[in-house]
């Protein structure tokens, strides 16, 4: 299982909190232990000007993250619809991460 944020999965002051850490949060409370992947770069400076969120447009086919890569290859984009996956579908067994 694969999670692609920005810049990381730090606090936001942004109305909302920050969509990558929410989505990470989300993820480890339904007891994944998600890969993550930082692709900097600034979705809205369009594909020329963000070469690190290639494989994201070849995912989706837009620059925006999170975007879950479940171990199904199910690919989900969006913090929220993330978030309700993961309360959808809570780690069992030995998909739980071990602390
Ligand atoms: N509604 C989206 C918003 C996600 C969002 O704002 N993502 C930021 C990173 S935290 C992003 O990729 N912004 C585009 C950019 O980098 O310009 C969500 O909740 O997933």
């Amino acid at each position: 299982m694969k999670l692609y944020v920005c810049w990381g999965t730090f606090r936001s002051p942004r109305p909302g909190g920050h969509p990558c850490r929410n989505a990470h949060e989300a993820l480890l409370e339904a007891g994944w232990d998600p890969e993550v992947e930082r692709v900097y770069g600034l979705g809205v400076l369009g594909d020329t000007l963000n070469p690190t969120r290639a494989k994201i447009r070849e995912l989706t086919g837009q620059n925006i993250v999170p975007v879950l890569v479940t171990d199904e290859d199910e690919v989900i984009q969006d913090s929220r619809k993330i978030i309700a996956w993961a309360k959808a579908n809570p780690a069992s067994g030995a998909e739980r991460a071990t602390a």
